[in-house]
């Protein structure tokens, strides 16, 4: 379980490292509660863009006692309104650059998920939560609004009620009501977060490139779309997969009981 420094010339915000065919990326600004101001939120995109082409799923987390206090507020004060459309336009960009990009990416949330924070983690594929964590979108108190997608992504997690609910009354929720509300996929003990996301980014690696690609990619859109056309999406997706090389080998592992079965793990 070796882990080695990806020299990926990030800013000092962010820090990475590899471990077999995963990285991880650590939002590293601990002294501002890892909030996001553009170098950081820029350096995502480079982080991604700049990613060995052997990686196949990414772990995301903060370093300190939070995942992300948001954006970062300093930031605000000194751009105009067309400036703040730009600018958010830049986090939808990014954020669904890696959305809709290569690799899967687990997020391991702990602390503070508020504002921006939770939108970020709301453009990852998979969430594990540490019991320290909760949620807040204090954008109404502060007189904003959200700008990284979180009008798009949070909606789908925990519906629109609740999200209403955050954003007018300042209301939170811990890491278990997250759990129960579909914020999260896992939820661990203190300390337990990057281990859990480290095992599940290993997990998906292991899965064909392909299949990923189709999770990734074309579940979310059938999801969006009608009835017909998504049932036609995933006949042509299927098809696909299931036609791939290294699809056909693994069928013939689990026939020639080489393979693992799909037992319950609990
Ligand atoms: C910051 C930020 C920030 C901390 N921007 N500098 N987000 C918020 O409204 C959340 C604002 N932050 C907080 O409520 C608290 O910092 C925490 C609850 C997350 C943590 O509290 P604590 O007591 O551990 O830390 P602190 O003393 O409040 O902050 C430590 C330092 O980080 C301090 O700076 P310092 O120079 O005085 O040491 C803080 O000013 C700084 N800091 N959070 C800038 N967010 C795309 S649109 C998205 C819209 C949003 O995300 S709105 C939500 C913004």
């Amino acid at each position: 379980m070796t882990r080695k420094r990806l020299t990926l010339d990030l800013p000092p915000s962010l820090s990475a490292e590899r471990q077999d065919n995963i990285a991880i990326l650590r939002l590293s600004r601990p002294q501002k509660r890892n909030a996001l101001d553009d170098t950081t939120v820029n350096g995502i995109e480079e982080f991604f863009a700049k990613l060995p082409g052997d990686i196949r799923a990414v772990v995301l987390h903060g370093e300190g006692d939070h995942f992300s206090a948001g954006l970062d507020l300093t930031e605000l004060t000194i751009r105009n309104t067309v400036e703040s459309v730009h600018h958010s336009r830049n986090w939808h960009r990014i954020f669904d650059r890696f959305e809709f990009g290569k690799v899967p990416v687990v997020a391991v949330l702990h602390g503070a998920v508020v504002g921006g924070g939770l939108e970020l983690a709301a453009a990852c594929h998979i969430r594990v939560a540490e019991r320290s964590a909760y949620y807040a979108l204090p954008e109404g108190s502060r007189g904003i609004y959200v700008g990284g997608g979180g009008s798009v992504r949070i909606p789908r997690l925990i519906g629109t009620a609740r999200m209403m609910d955050m954003m007018l009354t300042g209301r939170t929720y811990g890491a278990e009501e997250g759990q129960t509300m579909g914020v999260t996929q896992y939820l661990v003990d203190d300390g337990k977060g990057l281990d859990k996301g480290v095992e599940l980014a290993l997990r998906i690696a292991a899965n064909t490139a392909l299949t990923n690609y189709a999770i990734m990619h074309v579940l979310p859109r059938i999801a969006d779309i009608e009835r017909d056309g998504g049932y036609l999406m995933e006949s042509l997706m299927a098809a696909i997969a299931s036609g791939d090389e290294e699809a056909q080998q693994r069928l013939k592992d689990f026939l020639e009981k080489r393979a693992p079965k799909a037992l319950h793990r609990g």
